[in-house]
């Protein structure tokens, strides 16, 4: 475990200076321009942060430090001949920017199963929560109820140097990424399994140890377990969970207080709760045109959404102009597993059918599936029925990235962000000057 430290604390010197150079040598080039409609259409297409760990092409997808899903299915260590990837060699490809060892994968396995325990106060701070809260409002109620145990915050109460503060933020994120598996594992069985609750199991890896923890012991459960905490880990930084946490992080608050914001973000329908709500619509899809309709009354039921003035779920994306490659990933793994499963076969006929629908609209940009689209339906095909449970698996993963940028926005020393805000007065005397 500290081999992954020792190791970050060799990269780091030479990325400062990478920075300093940049700034220093091109910090007064543009990078592209800011119209009004960019001001008032949500900063879409306005670069203006630094975010290592991943980079989202429109064509091609998300990239991890450089690999493709494709990629990493094939680079990074897996539990078994052929498998899913485990998270925990991602975890250290996105702080390092190596693709570890299967030695240093499961050195890592050992070191968040070492800090794993929860502390005692927590089940009885859950306990306090209203029966029916959802569980995304748990589990940032969890992550502050970790708070306490921030070494971050003491020691900036400390005064320590800024040169350390990466030091202590990494601590955190790896007693806060060792932990998740835990909180969500609490809430799953105390929301939906009346409190019974399942032991963590010592050399597990960690998504095998999360859905043994949920009840899930299936390998190919736990395939997919290992499958989508990987895919769901980072997907650059303008995302509204991978933002918030980086936003709230520039002001120093330590890591506990930013991934909570994150998925504060997160657990918006328009963001990660769409996976939760791309089940909702499928089954009332299933409930008024039953198990297979025809491709004309899935697409009078698209119509029927929109004309409603709702959105379909799982399909679009802010940057994204092709379909999604985490879509794509999770499509070959049913190909593989439930080819006839019959929520499998309703999401590939949405696939023939929505894009065309959504691209009669002429408003929307990206027709195309996203990973929400899809997730969903290999969760319930191994007995997680429990939609409203879904956006804490995806947090779980989602930890991963912006944890692992957190702790490289401190060590590059990322100053608090602070764009300009306009009134509409203003920005009329801007545009008709
Ligand atoms: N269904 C209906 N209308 C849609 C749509 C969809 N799937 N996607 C976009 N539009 C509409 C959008 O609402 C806007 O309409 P108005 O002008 O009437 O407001 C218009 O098309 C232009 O929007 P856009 O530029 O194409 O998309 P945005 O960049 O504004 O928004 C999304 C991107 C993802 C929020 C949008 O595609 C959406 O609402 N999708 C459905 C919800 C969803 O699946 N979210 C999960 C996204 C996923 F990547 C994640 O974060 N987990």
């Amino acid at each position: 475990g500290t081999e992954l430290k020792s190791l970050l604390a060799e990269k780091i010197p030479e990325q400062q200076e990478r920075l300093k150079a940049l700034k220093k040598n091109y910090g007064g080039k543009e990078v592209g321009n800011v119209t009004a409609e960019k001001v008032i259409g949500g900063m879409r297409g306005i670069t203006g942060m630094l975010w290592e760990t991943s980079l989202l092409d429109p064509d091609e997808g998300i990239k991890f430090r450089g690999y493709s899903i494709p990629e990493l299915q094939k680079t990074l260590p897996a539990a078994k001949e052929g498998g899913e990837p485990l998270p925990e060699g991602l975890l250290w490809l996105l702080l390092t920017g190596e693709v570890p060892t299967k030695e240093q994968v499961a050195g890592v396995t050992a070191d968040l199963a070492a800090r794993a325990k929860l502390p005692a106060h927590l089940p009885a701070v859950l306990a306090a929560l209203p029966k029916d809260t959802h569980p995304m409002v748990q589990f940032s109620t969890a992550v502050l109820a970790l708070q306490p145990e921030s070494q971050f915050a003491a020691a900036y109460a400390k005064g320590v140097p800024k040169t350390k503060y990466w030091e202590y933020a990494y601590e955190d994120s790896m007693n806060l990424i060792a932990k998740l598996p835990n909180v969500a594992a609490h809430i799953y069985r105390t929301t939906y399994h009346g409190g019974k609750l399942i032991g963590f199991k010592q050399n597990l890896d960690w998504a095998a140890n999360l859905a043994h923890m949920m009840g899930y012991e299936e390998e190919e459960a736990v395939e997919l377990m290992r499958l989508y905490q990987t895919i769901h880990a980072d997907h650059e930084g303008g995302n509204v969970s991978a933002h918030a946490t980086h936003l709230v992080g520039s002001a120093l608050s330590d890591p506990y207080l930013s991934f909570s914001a994150g998925l504060n973000g997160l657990a918006g329908p328009l963001h990660g709760l769409a996976n939760q709500e791309v089940l909702g619509w499928m089954l009332d899809v299933k409930k008024q045109l039953g198990d297979n309709p025809s491709k004309d009354e899935v697409k009078d039921f698209v119509w029927a959404t929109l004309k409603s003035g709702k959105v379909v779920p799982g399909f679009g994306h802010a940057v994204l102009r092709k379909t999604d490659p985490r879509y794509m990933c999770q499509r070959e793994f049913a190909l593989k597993h439930l080819p006839d499963d019959p929520l499998f076969k309703l999401v590939s006929l949405f696939y023939e059918v929505v894009p065309g629908v959504l691209t009669e609209t002429g408003k929307v940009k990206n027709p195309w599936p996203n990973v929400d689209a899809h997730s969903g339906v290999l969760l319930q095909y191994y007995g997680m029925k429990e939609q409203n449970f879904y956006t804490v698996l995806f947090g779980v993963s989602r930890a991963l990235g912006v944890l692992s940028q957190g702790v490289w926005s401190r060590a590059l020393g990322l100053p608090i962000e602070r764009p300009k805000s306009v009134t509409m007065g203003s920005l009329e005397k801007m545009v008709q000057k």
